[in-house]
């Protein structure tokens, strides 16, 4: 990543560094090319990632898959206009809360109530003014980026979340595939923690699961998505990498773990701790999510059979699930 791509200090995600995706996503949609063209000029020139779409279903689609920050949409337009466009993203559990701004040149009262009743969050009447425009998708971005870190974000460690961890894990898949790169998927889990609070009680146990995810997070690179999947376990999903540089990174990082403390001005003590890790690749232990996690938790816990501390990458040979399955006794 070069440093122009790099989120700035002050940049509209007030979360975990989300790299490749910290660009706001504005999806338009508009049947008439001229407009089009015109928004996306001006669009063009700003740091945005953009969608076009050139009427209500094709934008629907758009939409559901990509998750944008904010839609632009017109109203009159051919196969499902913007009013049914905005009941529709309304619907979806996935879509729901996005902002959408109402482009039209219908300028009379019916189409406002309309506009508002159906869940648009602004409406800009046609010809309007570019700047305009821009700060409103500006506010909508961060009302949007605002409702993010409500839905998404650990509150204990301040990385992201399990619900954000399984909506992203698919669509960072899916992308990588279609730009023919690989994804690595790291899965780590805190050696022994039981006994850990056992011995130093929860709230130690909670200052020091917040201290290492605070840390891995900073270690990686902006666009690393590091998520508490639940308990003491993390994953973070690695874009755009192979599953080897996954590997010496984590093991960099689980070596240096060996000799730092955290220490807790609570209980006025360091505090040090161990993990396992299990890597898996894209496209090589997986197609799809649900595959690349099941692969990344299974070296996880070879990872944990075979001395913990350690960093394991998937071995379709090593069949461990099969193993357990097999030796279970009820
Ligand atoms: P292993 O090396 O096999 O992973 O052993 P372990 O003791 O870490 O694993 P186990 O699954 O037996 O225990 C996980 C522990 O993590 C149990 C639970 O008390 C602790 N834990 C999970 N979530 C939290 C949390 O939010 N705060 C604290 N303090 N502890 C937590
Ligand atoms: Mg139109
Ligand atoms: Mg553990
Ligand atoms: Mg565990």
């Amino acid at each position: 990543m070069s440093d122009k791509e790099k989120p700035s200090e002050n940049s509209a995600e007030p979360t975990t560094g989300e790299g490749a995706l910290l660009k706001p996503r504005v999806l338009l949609v508009e049947d008439n090319p001229a407009v089009r063209n015109m928004i996306l000029d001006f669009l063009g020139k700003r740091d945005y990632e953009i969608f076009e779409a050139s009427n209500g279903l094709e934008g629907l689609q758009i939409a559901t898959t990509e998750k944008p920050d904010v839609i632009l949409a017109d109203i009159i337009m051919p196969e499902m206009d913007g009013l049914e466009l905005i009941n529709r993203v309304r619907e979806q559990p996935g879509t729901m809360l996005i902002p959408i701004i109402v482009m039209t040149a219908v300028n009379n009262l019916e189409t406002k109530i309309n506009v508002f009743k159906a869940g648009g969050d602004g409406l800009l009447i046609k010809p309007f003014d570019l700047q305009e425009l821009q700060v409103r998708i500006e506010r909508a971005i961060q009302v949007s980026r605002n409702f993010m870190k409500l839905t998404y974000v650990d509150s204990l460690t301040g990385v992201y979340n399990r619900r954000f961890f399984d909506d992203r894990l698919p669509t960072e898949v899916n992308r990588t595939r279609r730009y023919k790169q690989p994804l690595a998927l790291v899965m780590f889990d805190i050696d022994h923690f039981k006994k850990f609070n056992d011995t130093y009680g929860h709230r130690a146990g909670d200052f020091v699961l917040s201290s290492l995810a605070q840390h891995v997070k900073k270690s990686l690179r902006t666009q690393d998505i590091v998520c508490r999947y639940g308990g003491e376990e993390f994953t973070v999903i690695m874009p755009m990498t192979r599953g080897e540089d996954a590997a010496m990174v984590m093991s960099r990082i689980r070596a240096d773990l060996n000799d730092r403390f955290f220490y807790s001005p609570y209980d006025k003590q360091d505090f040090n701790i161990r993990i396992s890790v299990g890597i898996s690749r894209h496209p090589e232990d997986g197609m799809e999510a649900d595959a690349v996690m099941r692969a990344a938790d299974e070296a996880l816990y070879e990872a944990k059979e075979t001395g913990r501390n350690k960093v394991v990458l998937y071995n379709p040979a090593s069949n461990i699930f099969k193993d357990r399955i097999s030796k279970l006794k009820f």
